[in-house]
């Protein structure tokens, strides 16, 4: 039976060789099977502009060129740690950069996948930081820094993001459910699909609103497969 997968917050980088030991397994085993593969962010822990180079960044490329050369299509929506993954990066593996929000039809039901971060709306001090990094000038200007100096910023943004992170009531780091099911209604859509909470589950919101988050990767990965009897986590 035909299935497309789906996976995020993977959080890959070179100091946990075990996440990266899951994807490759992951990638070997189950990926291959699917007709489509959808990474909704966060796949890296941080990133900080593709001209960075290192054997982590190869192999996460060499196995998702693997996928796109047998015709399996890999699509990735960024999160809030790895936006700046760009063209180039996506070229060298044949990996399919999706907008912030978007709708595709799973064997007939019209799902909405987004990384999670903006349905976050809460988080009043996140959303203002996400704007501000998002805008393009920017990004453009961060861009041109020395990748030492990307660096030294990146962690500094990490260790505010972490102290702040203890300080914020846990329900404002969730989605809003209102803004979540208007944001669902917007798009004509009765399931939704995203991650960034960790908070694996699926909500069936109403009879007819289903909301589906996927989990973060430790000790094991979190996989959700969809085909045309439904969704299950593998
Ligand atoms: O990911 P997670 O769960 O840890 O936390 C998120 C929110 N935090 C973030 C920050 C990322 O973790 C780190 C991003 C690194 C990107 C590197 C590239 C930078 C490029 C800049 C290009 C212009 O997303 C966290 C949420 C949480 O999810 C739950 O939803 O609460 O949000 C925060 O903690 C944001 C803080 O409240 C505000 C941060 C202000 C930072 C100001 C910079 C200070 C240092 C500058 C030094 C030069
Ligand atoms: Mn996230």
């Amino acid at each position: 039976m035909k299935k497309t997968l789906f996976i995020a917050d993977l959080h890959l980088s070179e100091n946990r060789p075990d996440l990266t030991a899951l994807f490759v397994d992951f990638m070997q085993q189950q990926a291959p099977k699917a007709e489509a593969l959808y990474i909704l962010g966060d796949l890296f822990d941080f990133w900080i502009g593709d001209d960075e180079r290192s054997d982590l960044i190869r192999l996460v490329q060499n196995h998702i060129r693997a996928m796109t050369q047998q015709g399996i299509p890999c699509y990735f929506i960024c999160g809030n740690r790895d936006f700046l993954l760009g063209q180039q990066f996506a070229k060298t593996c044949g990996l399919q950069r999706l907008p912030d929000y978007q709708v595709i039809d799973l064997y007939g039901t019209q799902t909405l996948i987004c990384h999670g971060d903006t349905l976050c709306i809460d988080d009043e001090k996140y959303q203002q930081f996400r704007r501000k990094v998002h805008q393009k000038w920017r990004q453009r200007l961060f861009l041109c820094l020395p990748l030492k100096l990307r660096l030294k910023i990146a962690e500094n943004i990490r260790a505010k993001s972490k102290a702040d992170k203890q300080q914020k009531p846990v329900e404002i780091m969730d989605v809003n459910p209102e803004f979540t099911l208007q944001i669902m209604q917007q798009f004509a859509v009765t399931r939704l699909i995203h991650g960034h909470t960790h908070k694996q589950h699926i909500h069936q919101i109403t009879p007819q609103y289903e909301r589906i988050v996927l989990g973060d990767w430790d000790k094991t990965a979190s996989v959700l497969e969809v085909n045309e009897l439904g969704v299950r986590f593998i």
